[in-house]
């Protein structure tokens, strides 16, 4: 079909929907990594990965710390809340930031989003009714239900090995990760962050590496590293770094084992190296998942990193608003530096829009837009459901602009450009 400035906004939106998408970066976890909610599984594991359900949903960290602004802890302190169960909490959060005022924020209308794609209605306002629901759904067939209504075929796992309760569940069982529908990931966030504890915890687990940095050390990392992409068939390796990362560092422990660990061992798998920028932690730790803030980092730093290791690749996500076009420039000057998504505090339709935007502007179609970061299995079905519209629409207003020159477009390369967006883009960076 011929698309003109009469159908493109439909064209797009169709394209955009009928796309499945590789999910990027998600918290979410196969079955077999346990889960609180057994639901009709019946087997509940209160230390379980996989975490799913409407309780789950409403006592996502954005929302706690959003029910904080409205309840602050010197009226609920956070140890009292902290100590509430699960569904106390949940219905604590429901009460303050969906009936007593209304549901209009983010993490609020993703809520309600997520459960009327379910086919629950949200103008019940009756938690325990949908409870009764989620408690009859398996989870692994919640699983599908889920994928397929945000039309996601491939869900990427965050797998930090430096997590006990993580580690255990892989040692326990090799297979662990193994489902069709998930990838893994090998985060490794203390290597680059804390080498100390880092180098404690390799040596317990029975690699000769000590604190002061030897070349015996750099390649006990390194089998340490292999031995972890082998068990868990990583696709990449991901790393979170605080604003303040800066690269190179003369004398630094992160840079060091960067250079001469990670990076080599990356390198030699073939696969790339994820970074995400920006997220200083723990500023409130009273919060605990929600207490961590945004800083500006420095986009010197990643061109240094993609300049000296031409023979890596780099998905690279930042966590400011103002580092996105400086990212932007920078990946028109590096083909092994791939930006993805609109990361947390980003992941908002007016921040969503504007950045997308820009990136078609710098970079036409050689991004990746979006992932979710899902925490809570049916987060997939908003957090997608709301960028598809957001990208869409900007898609559809740049090809207008394209259409005013006189260029003519066909259904076919609307749908070979989203597939690159969505799809195509991040299976191709991986090779
Ligand atoms: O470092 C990360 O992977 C972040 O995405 C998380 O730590 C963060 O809590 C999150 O889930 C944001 O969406
Ligand atoms: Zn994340």
């Amino acid at each position: 079909m011929s698309v003109t400035l009469g159908n493109i906004d439909a064209v797009v939106s169709a394209a955009v929907q009928s796309q499945p998408i590789i999910d990027i970066h998600t918290h979410l976890y196969t079955p077999r990594f346990g889960t609180p909610l057994g639901g009709a599984s019946g087997h509940s594991d209160p230390n379980g990965l996989l975490l799913w359900g409407v309780d789950e949903l409403i006592t996502y960290h954005y929302l706690v710390a959003e029910v904080f602004r409205v309840v602050p802890a010197s009226v609920l302190p956070y140890e009292s809340f902290w100590k509430l169960t699960k569904r106390e909490q949940a219905d604590h959060i429901w009460k303050n930031l969906f009936v007593e005022r209304s549901p209009v924020s983010e993490g609020c209308r993703g809520v309600l989003t997520s459960l009327m794609k379910l086919g629950l209605d949200p103008a019940d306002r009756d938690l325990n009714k949908w409870r009764k629901h989620f408690e009859q759904q398996d989870p692994s067939k919640q699983i599908d239900k889920c994928m397929e209504i945000a039309n996601v075929t491939s869900l990427t796992m965050t797998n930090p090995v430096f997590d006990d309760n993580e580690r255990a569940r892989w040692l326990a069982d090799e297979t662990v990760g193994t489902d069709p529908r998930f990838k893994a990931v090998l985060r490794i966030d203390p290597i680059l962050r804390a080498w100390p504890t880092a180098a404690r915890k390799l040596s317990q687990w029975g690699y000769d590496v000590s604190e002061q940095i030897s070349q015996k050390t750099i390649e006990e990392t390194r089998r340490f590293l292999r031995d972890w992409l082998k068990r868990q068939k990583a696709i990449y390796m991901a790393v979170s770094l605080p604003p303040t990362w800066r690269y190179p560092v003369a004398n630094d422990a992160g840079s060091t084992m960067l250079e001469q660990g990670v990076l080599p061992v990356a390198q030699e798998f073939g696969i790339p190296m994820a970074m995400m920028i920006g997220s200083a932690t723990q500023v409130n730790p009273s919060l605990k998942d929600a207490g961590d803030v945004v800083g500006k980092s420095d986009v010197m730093s990643v061109i240094h990193l993609c300049s000296r290791f031409p023979k890596n690749r780099f998905l690279m996500t930042m966590l400011a608003r103002e580092n996105q076009h400086e990212l932007c420039v920078a990946a028109r000057k590096f083909g092994n530096l791939m930006v993805f998504g609109c990361w947390w505090f980003l992941n908002n339709p007016s921040m969503i829009d504007e950045i997308t935007r820009m990136r078609i502007e710098l970079m036409g179609t050689s991004f990746i837009p979006q992932h979710s970061d899902a925490r809570v299995l049916e987060q997939i079905i908003y957090k997608w459901d709301h960028s598809k519209q957001v990208i869409a629409k900007v898609l559809a207003d740049k090809y207008k602009e394209t259409l005013a020159t006189g260029w003519r477009l066909s259904e076919d390369e609307i749908k070979r450009d989203v597939k690159h967006l969505l799809h195509d883009n991040f299976l191709n960076f991986l090779k």
